[in-house]
């Protein structure tokens, strides 16, 4: 017992004037520690103290605390004896391991996190009172998720498709989470369907394959048999579906809001996420190399950005739309989540910008544990009576009960909200508060009927009016499945609309069904009759006559291609160097381009250090190491002609996947031999030539500002 606590001796007097069955000093909580004994000391942590989340001591403990003598061998009846029930290390060690994991996410299982800041601009206050986006330079703690759908989570992170977009928000208003995806829209208009969609794109149930793939019989047959996915379908077979990396995807909610002011007024709403470092994707190789040379390759590349201090940078952008009574905007039905409404109809306005800074500090407590759901909103932010979004206000709550095992997963620390919270909710499996006290309902006279409710200032629901009979029908708006396809497919430039057609004829192709290929190119044929020709061609089959929409304007917002060069934060430049070769190159580029956070790395045949004469680089990977999807240009520098790097086949097969990837390539001095050998057109676009690094820098500059040599990606398409 500790001297500021009270004892629970029955002898001591009850102090005068205190209520029957209300708390006493009787009553007494457990000693205030973290879940490792540390003792939480309140008014925050001084640096000088230990973490109380944090494992506490340098000596191996039981749970219990119970220092351990000797954790390598189990306690069995003589050394060659059989191990005892009495050893309790052993049974708790191996108990405790035996549990350690959680059901996954049924769906986006494979994901990564991070923390950071969101900064309000304060120009949202016209249309949400949310305090978090409407107060100027106010700032917000937020987790990030991003994530594939399909796959299990140990899946690798380039297939193709849609990314999981999750941001919670830790606001003083308490949490609120944006759960979105990487794409505007959605495959299904109702949500009733989703168990349909995934259990139709996961892996067959008999052989368990293909794991985290689209292309498949079961996914197609379902999508063509559900015309209202074309729209999305276009998007999963487009650039976007295969990212170059977290920090380069737009985020979308998907759904719309309805957002309401200070002053009572409403608006329709559609969240936007728009990356700093603009919009890029993989090529369709990368991806699939990736998937077997460097399957983390997102998860790493997010994290080592942020350890490098290239924190990456998304603008929130809102388009605020009236709120009217048909809830349609420009013809367009602003509850179908098939739909979206182009920029240049309704353009983003930018409302504040989110950093990512920190990596998580445990996957499992943090990324694991996080738990979203459309459901957690704060005062001005509303939901509409979206099929797709109503449905999802059930299921992030139930599915966390399963997978975070019981009601209490808010006190975990990567949920707890950032505001108090007094909520009357008790006990329940893994329950971590010790709430004091003997009132949890309402109205109460023991407490002075505390906690109060906020009329004014907590969460008051829109009243919006509702009425109609029960029925199981769409609004007749939902029935328009093409348009908004057709319309995505008009604003992509050839070189991307060339991807949009490999991809078809790629995963119509992994089916073994004539009938779905039949039905998908019926599909295409009512989006646009050269793609559906140029599938079927793929296919060895006949296209179907073209019936399209009429009056489709393009959205040139949707093509990824950049009109001009953009940041170039973390963009990775590999020099294929050899000893006794020109090493300078190395130098010259890193003080071009390092500036603006452009990464130099050293290629060698062998490790450690590349010498010649007096000078000498770190080697950062060797051929054996690396693959072409690493870096975003290559360099061949002067002298490598002739040496093992030159001649190595691996330079070759470098050389050959950055050249067909459309990634900048230069050569330096006799490098160009190197380049002759591997087939590398001289004179093709994004292709240079020069007897010094920094002639280069500022050709490759502007090529990793463009992403990729396209000119050179659409002949080769
Ligand atoms: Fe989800 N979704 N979803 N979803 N979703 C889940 O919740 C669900 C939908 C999205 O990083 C699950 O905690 C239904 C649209 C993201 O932890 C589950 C429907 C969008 C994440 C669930 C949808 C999303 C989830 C599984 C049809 C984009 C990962 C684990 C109405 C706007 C969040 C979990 C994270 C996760 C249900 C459709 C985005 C089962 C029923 C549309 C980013 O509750």
């Amino acid at each position: 017992m500790t001297a500021n606590r009270p004892s629970n001796d029955a002898d001591q007097p009850v102090p005068g004037g205190v209520v029957p069955g209300a708390p006493t000093p009787r009553t007494a909580a457990p000693d205030r520690r973290g879940p490792t004994g540390c003792p939480f000391h309140p008014g925050g942590e001084p640096d000088d103290r230990p973490d109380p989340r944090a494992q506490a001591g340098d000596r191996l403990t039981t749970a219990q605390g119970l220092r351990v003598d000797d954790t390598d061998h189990s306690l069995t009846a003589g050394p060659r004896g059989p191990l005892l029930m009495e050893d309790h290390h052993f049974r708790e060690k191996i108990t405790h391991f035996d549990h350690e994991r959680i059901p996954e996410r049924v769906v986006h299982a494979r994901g990564a996190g991070a923390h950071g800041t969101f900064r309000a601009y304060g120009n949202a206050a016209s249309v949400t009172r949310a305090a978090f986006l409407a107060e100027a330079d106010r700032e917000t703690d937020v987790f990030v998720r991003f994530s594939t759908v399909l796959g299990s989570r140990g899946s690798a992170d380039t297939v193709r498709d849609v990314r999981g977009f999750a941001t919670k928000f830790y606001t003083a208003e308490g949490v609120f989470d944006l759960v979105g995806n990487n794409f505007p829209v959605f495959f299904i208009q109702d949500a009733v369907k989703f168990p349909d969609i995934i259990h139709a794109g996961k892996p067959h149930p008999d052989r368990e394959i293909p794991q985290a793939q689209s292309a498949h019989d079961t996914f197609w047959d379902f999508i063509s048999s559900h015309t209202e996915s074309t729209h999305m379908a276009m998007w999963a077979m487009s650039d976007r579906a295969i990212p170059r990396s977290y920090r380069t995807m737009e985020g979308f909610g998907v759904h719309t809001f309805r957002l309401q002011a200070a002053d009572g007024s409403t608006s329709l709403v559609k969240f936007h996420w728009k990356p700093l470092l603009g919009v890029h994707s993989l090529v369709w190789e990368e991806a699939q190399i990736a998937q077997g040379a460097d399957p983390d390759f997102h998860r790493r590349d997010l994290a080592d950005a942020i350890d490098a201090g290239a924190f990456p940078q998304w603008e929130l952008g809102l388009q605020v739309m009236p709120d009217t009574p048909d809830e349609t905007f420009e013809g367009i039905d602003l509850l179908d989540p098939t739909k979206i409404v182009p920029e240049e109809l309704c353009p983003v306005q930018r409302v504040g910008v989110m950093t990512l800074h920190a990596n998580p500090t445990n996957y499992f407590a943090e990324t694991e544990q996080v738990a979203f759901h459309v459901d957690h909103l704060v005062p001005g932010i509303h939901v509409t009576n979206d099929p797709l979004m109503q449905g999802r206000l059930f299921s992030y709550l139930d599915t966390q009960l399963t997978r975070l095992g019981g009601p209490n997963f808010a006190q975990l620390p990567i949920n707890r909200p950032h505001a108090p919270v007094n909520d009357m909710l008790r006990d329940g499996m893994h329950q971590t508060a010790v709430h004091s006290g003997v009132v949890a309902y309402k109205p109460n006279a023991i407490d002075d009927d505390r906690p109060v409710a906020s009329p004014e200032d907590g969460f008051v629901t829109v009243p919006t009016p509702v009425e109609g009979v029960k029925v199981r029908e769409n609004p007749v708006s939902f029935a328009d499945h093409f348009t908004q396809a057709r319309l995505f497919w008009l604003s992509l430039t050839p070189v991307e609309q060339a991807h949009e057609v490999e991809a078809y004829t790629f995963e119509l192709g992994k089916c073994a069904s004539d009938g779905i290929r039949e039905r998908m190119l019926a599909s295409l044929a009512r989006v646009d009759g050269d793609l559906a020709s140029r599938v079927a061609v793929g296919l060895g089959l006949e296209a179907p006559a073209a019936e399209l929409p009429e009056g489709v304007e393009p959205s040139p917002a949707l093509s990824q291609v950049p009109s001009e060069p953009g940041r170039v934060d973390g963009r990775v430049v590999g020099v294929v160097v050899a000893d006794g070769g020109d090493l300078g190159v190395v130098g010259a580029l890193r003080s071009a381009l390092g500036a603006e956070g452009v990464v130099v790395r050293v290629v060698a045949v062998h490790g450690g250090e590349v010498v010649s004469g007096a000078e000498r680089e770190t080697v950062e990977r060797t051929l054996l190491t690396t693959r072409s999807i690493e870096y975003d240009a290559v360099v061949v520098a002067d002298g490598t002609a002739g040496t093992p790097a030159g001649t190595d086949p691996r330079t070759v097969v470098l050389l050959q996947e950055a050249f067909r990837h459309g990634k900048a390539i230069a050569a330096l001095g006799t490098g160009r031999e190197v380049l002759v050998a591997a087939g590398v057109p001289e004179g093709a676009p994004g292709v240079t030539l020069a007897d010094a690094g920094a002639e280069v820098a500022p050709t490759l500059r502007e090529a990793l500002g463009l992403h990729r040599a396209w000119d050179r990606l659409a002949t080769l398409a």
